[in-house]
């Protein structure tokens, strides 16, 4: 790291964890390109990471959860096939890269879980906060981006991004009101977690959305990191 970048490591131990949730196509993986690069440019040590996803071992359940094979067995099966990738993945991706005092940026976590399989109503929201409980243990996002969009214009995004003969996937498939429930429950996942939650109008320009991110990235984060390490010497 060059002189007069920030030393975020020397402030606190652990890293910082964000996520970014939102319905199809509203730009996740893109703007997590861009805030890696943010980020990097500020000083500031990062991985990028996904769910499902994220670990040799949840990769593997990933596969078998995107084809769709899971959900013939109901909401509450495939919430724990999540749910047990999430564990791989918060063991051996994000726990080990906090400890090392770097900032883990995922492509969604537990809040999809809540969203999709909770669309619609189809859980009880008792069985998800169990399951929560016990998954995540002690690691909660510090701060997680909704990013949200109508969702005609994310359908639109995501299937103008599938190849040529590439079949959408399991979720892709499913109907209009569905991708309304969910664009439904991430926006009421963020009034009820106002500290944690932060709404991203996803509809914008790419650099636009990547800056109004970086800002609430800094502004929650990273502002108050430096303060504190003012103030502290
Ligand atoms: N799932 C679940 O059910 N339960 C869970 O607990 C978890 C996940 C963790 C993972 O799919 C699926 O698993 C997901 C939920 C479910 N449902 N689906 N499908 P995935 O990982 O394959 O995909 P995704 O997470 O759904 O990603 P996405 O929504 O399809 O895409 P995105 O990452 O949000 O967007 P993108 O790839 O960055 O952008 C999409 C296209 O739009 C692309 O061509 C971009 O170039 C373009 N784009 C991006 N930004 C813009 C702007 N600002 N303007 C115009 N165009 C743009």
């Amino acid at each position: 790291m060059s002189e007069g970048r920030l030393h975020l490591r020397a402030i606190s131990e652990r890293g910082s964890f964000i996520t970014l949730e939102g319905g199809e196509g509203a730009g996740k993986s893109t703007q997590i390109g861009h805030l890696l690069v943010n980020l990097r440019e500020a000083g500031i040590e990062a991985i990028g990471t996904r769910e499902p996803g994220g670990s040799p071992g949840a990769e593997i359940l990933r596969k078998v959860l995107l084809s769709g094979s899971v959900a013939r067995l109901g909401p509450a099966a495939e919430a724990i096939l999540f749910s047990a990738a999430r564990i791989d993945h918060i063991d051996k991706t994000i726990k080990p890269a906090l400890a090392a005092g770097t900032f883990v940026v995922s492509d969604r976590f537990a809040d999809s879980t809540r969203a999709y399989q909770g669309a619609r109503g189809q859980l009880d929201p008792r069985f998800l906060r169990a399951l929560e409980r016990i998954t995540l243990d002690d690691v909660r996002p510090d701060l997680t981006l909704i990013l949200d969009l109508p969702v005609a214009e994310g359908l639109a995004r995501a299937a103008a991004r599938r190849r040529a003969g590439e079949a959408p996937d399991r979720f892709e498939r499913e109907d209009l009101p569905f991708h309304e429930s969910l664009r439904a429950a991430f926006l009421s996942i963020a009034a009820a977690e106002p500290r944690r939650c932060i709404v991203i109008d996803a509809a914008g320009a790419e650099e636009e959305v990547a800056q109004a991110i970086f800002e609430a990235v800094s502004n929650r984060l990273i502002v108050p990191a430096v303060v504190k390490q003012v103030r502290h010497g």
